[in-house]
């Protein structure tokens, strides 16, 4: 599916604003074919939880609805007309004029659906559902109970610590296309680098009638440097994308009938090549050294809804700390996003929502021994779906120069036994979809060490979740460098082929909050926390990458353990920088994206 674009051949209409709201209570149904009955407003896109001033409705599990009407004018009529939703969370049913024209589950990927039978004024009605159980990503534990009046009541403890921010969180739009037009794009650029040249394949899908496609090639100033007919494309010194650096190129293809342009879309694309050898991460043939966070799409009052101004400042931010990459923890970022990370440079870990798959895990670190009998993948129904989000992510990203790993799962039981064929299924079937060929990872959890784990060979890039000093011997750092060094040290010996990297380790940190002894909790121990962590990192050959947990501090379910939220940011919630900022700004605007590791 493309992204939706206006072009001399598409109209692109914005169903952004305000919309009308209703939840779902008891057993109360609702008529989807009716103006909903409550007439609460709540703008899209955006999370409904933080909107409403209301704690029921914040943390309401269940059924609700969202409506507005639409007109589609009438110089439109004999177009394709298509209703495209950014994404629903978590899943959907959508009604045109009372009638469902389609479903979608999964609360982080684009769907859409062709409107046929329209009137001059529609009635648009969005049901959607926030649960999330044993056999959804990401997983929740579920239960549901009839309350003394005879209500369901719905219960959803989710197996993760982020907030469950649900409704509309993306765009919905409406795009029209003609009656034949261009359905897909697929983009593999290849680089010969002994010739300099790079070949660049397209592969489109077209739905209807045509004669033939023309390819043209543009560069950055706009130039027109090729015309073709082929699929196959090839250029002499082609500007290649770098980390920071990025040149993109614009493919545009045109769908000819009758001698006429009947369609035209146009994808922008880098030509860049990935490879894991020898123990390093390349980019264009280069050893690459990741610098930079996991995030998560949370903001003030907008939740998990898109917030295109705090995506620019964020990215901005991340430059100017001296990084270079975000891993999308823990689910599909919007596609905005992805666009922008595309235009800055910024390198990407794509993650599916495959988090909470460890059943029983509650943040308690006094539970950590307890987990090698765990029985998660005895307890879990997820395959169906893991497989869903992972192709729904493929298929929208595959073309982004950005992203160079997918991350298939966060903090899975990797250790816990049917791990093995759980994951050999899932990354054979990852592996299968992606014609770039990119790196396919998991994120690995405390307790899958190199001598628990079952499931390293699978993975491209060992990726670790560490929390020495923190969720274990809690202040004590002296432990923790030594925990840190002689983990990696294991990693390196068992896999001398696989390049390491952290993809989390962090310490909950109150802004404000200062100690002269360096305690928990305050801006010194978690700059004392990422200065002893760094000093390990750089005694180890194939450690190839740093991620802080987080960028900024989040939202979270509540907890002993959270205070409003999760405070393991760098920045807080509204990106004040915390002490550990400096630190970090400094150490990585002294690290080079390359060449880092000799
Ligand atoms: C983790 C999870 C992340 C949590 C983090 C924490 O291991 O991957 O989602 O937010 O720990 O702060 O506890």
């Amino acid at each position: 599916m493309l992204y939706p674009k206006q072009s001399k051949s598409r109209t692109l209409i914005d169903l952004s604003g305000i919309w009308s709201f209703q939840i779902e209570n008891g057993n109360e149904k609702i008529n989807p074919g009716k103006e909903l009955p409550d007439k609460m407003q709540i703008a899209v896109p955006a999370s409904f939880n933080d909107q409403l001033l209301s704690s029921d409705i914040r943390n309401f599990a269940g059924y609700f609805y969202y409506q507005r009407k639409f007109t589609i004018p009438k110089a439109l009529e004999n177009e394709r007309i298509f209703l495209y939703f950014g994404s629903a969370t978590h899943e959907a049913w959508v009604y045109l004029n009372g009638k469902e024209i389609c479903h979608h589950k999964g609360g982080f990927t684009p769907f859409q659906v062709e409107l046929e039978n329209f009137k001059d004024e529609n009635l648009l009605t969005v049901k959607m559902n926030n649960i999330l159980d044993y056999s959804t990503l990401p997983v929740g534990n579920y239960s549901k109970y009839e309350d003394e009046e005879g209500n369901v009541v719905h219960k959803v403890d989710e197996n993760f610590d982020f907030f469950n921010y649900a409704g509309l969180n993306r765009p919905v739009k409406i795009y029209t296309c003609p009656k034949s037009f261009i359905e897909d794009i697929v983009i593999v650029p290849e680089i010969d680098f002994e010739k300099t040249t790079a070949k660049i394949n397209c592969k489109v899908e077209i739905n209807g009638d045509y004669d033939f496609i023309e390819f043209t090639l543009i560069d950055e100033d706009g130039n027109e440097i090729l015309k073709s007919k082929e699929n196959n494309l090839e250029i002499n010194n082609p500007k290649l994308w770098w980390p920071l650096n990025a040149y993109l190129y614009k493919l545009k293809v045109d769908l000819y009938k009758d001698k006429e342009i009947i369609d035209t879309y146009t994808e922008e694309f880098g030509i860049r090549k990935v490879e894991v050898r020898d123990g390093k991460f390349l980019i264009n043939n280069e050893p690459f050294y990741f610098k930079g966070f996991g995030k998560h799409e949370d903001s003030y009052i907008n939740g998990r809804g898109i917030n295109e101004a705090i995506n620019v400042l964020d990215i901005n931010l991340i430059k100017d700390m001296g990084a270079n990459s975000i891993r999308t923890s823990h689910y599909p970022y919007s596609e905005e996003m992805m666009r922008l990370c595309d235009r800055e440079g910024i390198v990407v870990i794509d993650e599916v929502p495959a988090v909470g798959l460890l059943a029983g895990f509650d943040f308690n670190p006094q539970n950590l021994e307890n987990f090698s009998e765990n029985k998660t993948w005895e307890k879990l129904n997820t395959m169906e779906n893991h497989k869903n989000v992972i192709r729904e992510l493929i298929e929208r990203d595959k073309n982004h120069a950005c992203v160079v790993m997918w991350s298939l799962a966060n903090e899975a039981a990797n250790f816990s036994k049917g791990a093995k064929e759980y994951f050999s299924e899932i990354f054979k079937f990852a592996k299968s979809l992606d014609l770039q060929q990119r790196p396919c990872t998991y994120i690995n959890i405390m307790m899958s060490l190199p001598e628990t784990d079952l499931t390293t060979d699978l993975t491209d890039v060992i990726c670790l979740n560490r929390y020495y000093g923190w969720y274990v011997d809690t202040g004590n750092l002296e432990k923790a460098a030594k925990d840190v060094y002689e983990e990696l040290i294991k990693w390196q010996e068992k896999y001398p082929d696989k390049p390491i990297m952290y993809t989390e380790y962090g310490a909950d940190t109150v802004a404000g909050f200062h100690s002269l002894f360096g305690e928990p909790f305050s801006e010194e121990f978690q700059e004392d926390y990422y200065k002893v962590y760094s000093n390990e990192f750089d005694k180890v050959e194939n450690f190839i990458g740093e991620q802080v947990w987080n960028f900024a501090d989040f939202q979270t379910k509540f907890g002993t353990a959270r205070v409003q939220g999760n405070k393991k940011g760098i920045f807080t919630r509204s990106r004040e920088p915390k002490k550990a900022a400096a630190f970090l700004k400094n150490r990585w605007r002294n690290i080079p994206d390359f060449n880092y590791k000799k």
